[in-house]
């Protein structure tokens, strides 16, 4: 009897933790897209805040064609042209400082939360 109690109260215990487990989020929200326009040589807007999961979407809007490119050229959206996008999935360890491989004065950043 004392031996049956205390397995159940093992089993209990594992049912616990399978359930914390599951229910706590490992973020606050589902993925999410986040629109850059680029624009006038500028990528609008500079700065966007993401959690890992999300996706940044660049749409071209300049006749001229342009890329996101990481710094160290960890990542890049390779070139976009006019009305087109470029995407890149955010990751834990991605570089988040940017520029346009054709026109690097044009800068953008990417802060994970
Ligand atoms: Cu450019």
């Amino acid at each position: 009897m004392e031996k049956s109690l205390s397995r159940r109260k093992v089993i209990c215990a594992v049912a616990a933790s399978a359930v914390a487990l599951t229910t706590t989020p490992l973020r606050a929200r589902e993925p999410i897209v986040h629109d850059v326009a680029i624009k006038a040589f500028t990528f609008e807007p500079g700065l966007v805040q993401v959690q890992v999961g999300d996706t940044v979407r660049w749409t071209n809007n300049d006749l001229a064609p342009h890329t996101a490119t990481a710094d160290a050229f960890g990542w890049d959206t390779e070139e976009i042209t006019k009305g087109e996008v470029g995407e890149i999935a955010v990751t834990e360890d991605m570089e988040t400082s940017y520029f346009c491989a054709f026109h690097p004065h044009m800068k953008g950043l990417i802060e994970i939360l």
